[in-house]
């Protein structure tokens, strides 16, 4: 197939493009490289030494043989230009990672909020307007994420984006299959709640065949293409708005940072290790839904986990120092959290697990770069409302 890959420079989607790409299909990156701009408006970088997208994909090329095009187009801000490319490209399939995606930027100030909504929303429905428009048929993959779910505990499993209710109406109750209702928890959860939406319209007027990954939080850095260059190397975000929480700690792990734990470290959220991640959007690549259907919607996670059990569990692995702070988020202190993956596992994904030596790995990757590691920038300082802002600690 010829696959664009939306946001192709990115954490996800560069190990997806590498995957795609040595699986045999023709692969076009998309990106305008915000993430990299965004690196330098908070004065951090990668863990990772990461190239020049152009120099990544000329490596790729040495190392295999196989040729990437790179197309540097703002999905938000060049409307025109993506109809240009839509037509000339022509895919087979688009995988879409390109959106603002760190809760905390998009809870920094009012002017990270307004970009968020806008960048993520434009993107998503630049590109549903414009592929009706150019009458590109091609089967649209999503990124979403779990936290359109919110993270509530219902006493029953969070299932693939569908419920089934009863409606009481004057001839008896009805069922009716409805989209799960959201309940994001920052603007940029907002945005994903939002796509859903702009998703549903499309595939039911238009006929466009679409798939939304409710995406868990990523951990580790490493796919198998990765690993073929160091020049190839994925990025890693450490610092208190990039930075996922298990990656966090796995790097506080490496320079003898104290861990840093919101609140009590209840909250359970769901996770998935980055080869998954790719293998998953390659599964659902094969599993293309018809014109006319509803949107596929997959649960792509593999585990829950407290936050307080990830701590515990890097420091049994390191001797870390576990540190307990005022949380700069709005959000449950505590609760429970039961997903179905069964789409994802009927498919044929064989999840990898939070072991001890994939965990290792990380702390391995972190301490080779040590030396790259600005330490002022690991507290987590954006805060949720002023009240939140005021209880932030700012280096333990
Ligand atoms: P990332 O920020 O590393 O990558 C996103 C890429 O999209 C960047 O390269 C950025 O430059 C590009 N982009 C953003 N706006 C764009 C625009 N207007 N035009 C063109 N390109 C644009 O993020 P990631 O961690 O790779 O996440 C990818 C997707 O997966 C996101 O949509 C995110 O919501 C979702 N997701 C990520 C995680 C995670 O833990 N990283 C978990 C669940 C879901
Ligand atoms: N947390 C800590 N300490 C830290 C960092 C985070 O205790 O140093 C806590 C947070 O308060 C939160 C949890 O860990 O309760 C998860 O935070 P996170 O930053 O790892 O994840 P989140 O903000 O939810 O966002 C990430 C990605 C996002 C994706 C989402 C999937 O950045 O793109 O959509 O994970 S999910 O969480 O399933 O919605």
């Amino acid at each position: 197939m010829r696959i664009a890959i939306l946001g192709g420079d990115g954490f996800v989607g560069w190990p997806t493009t590498l995957h795609l790409s040595e699986t045999g299909h023709e692969v076009h990156i998309v990106d305008n490289l915000s993430r990299r701009w965004i690196d330098a408006e908070l004065g951090v970088q990668s863990l990772t030494p990461i190239d020049s997208i152009q120099e990544r994909c000329r490596i790729w090329k040495q190392v295999t043989g196989r040729a990437l095009q790179f197309h540097l187009l703002d999905l938000a801000n060049e409307y025109e230009r993506l109809k240009t490319w839509l037509e000339t490209v022509k895919p087979d399939a688009i995988v879409h990672f390109a959106e603002q995606r760190a809760a905390p930027y998009s809870m920094k100030t009012d002017r990270h909020k307004v970009y968020t909504v806008n960048n993520n929303v434009s993107c998503t429905h630049n590109l549903l307007a414009a592929m009706v428009e150019t009458g590109c048929d091609a089967h649209l993959v999503h990124l979403g994420t779990m936290g359109v779910y919110g993270y509530s505990s219902v006493g029953a499993a969070i299932p693939e984006g569908y419920l089934d209710v009863q409606i009481d109406t004057p001839s008896g109750p009805k069922g009716q299959e409805i989209l799960y209702p959201t309940r994001p928890g920052s603007v940029y959860h907002m945005t994903k709640s939002l796509d859903q939406i702009l998703f549903q319209f499309y595939a039911q007027n238009d006929g466009l065949r679409i798939t939304d990954l409710h995406q868990g939080i990523v951990w580790g850095t490493h796919t198998d293409q990765t690993r073929r260059h160091e020049q190839l190397i994925n990025r890693f975000d450490y610092d208190g708005d990039y930075g996922t929480v298990l990656n966090r700690f796995l790097i506080q792990a490496a320079i003898g940072y104290p861990l840093t734990v919101h609140g009590t470290g209840g909250q359970t959220r769901a996770f998935i290790h980055i080869q998954d991640s790719v293998r998953c959007v390659d599964l659902a690549l094969q599993d293309a839904p018809r014109a006319g259907d509803r949107v596929k919607i997959f649960n792509q996670m593999t585990q829950t986990r407290r936050v307080r059990d990830l701590a515990e569990m890097v420091a049994g692995l390191t001797g870390s120092e576990i540190r307990y702070l005022p949380n700069p988020r709005k959000e449950a202190a505590e609760n429970d959290l039961e997903v179905k993956n069964d789409q994802f596992l009927a498919l044929g994904l064989d999840p990898i697990t939070l072991q001890e030596g994939l965990l290792s790995e990380v702390v391995e990757v972190a301490g080779k770069y040590a030396h790259r590691i600005d330490r002022s920038r690991v507290p987590a300082v954006s805060a949720w409302t002023r009240e939140h802002g005021a209880r932030v600690e700012h280096d333990p």
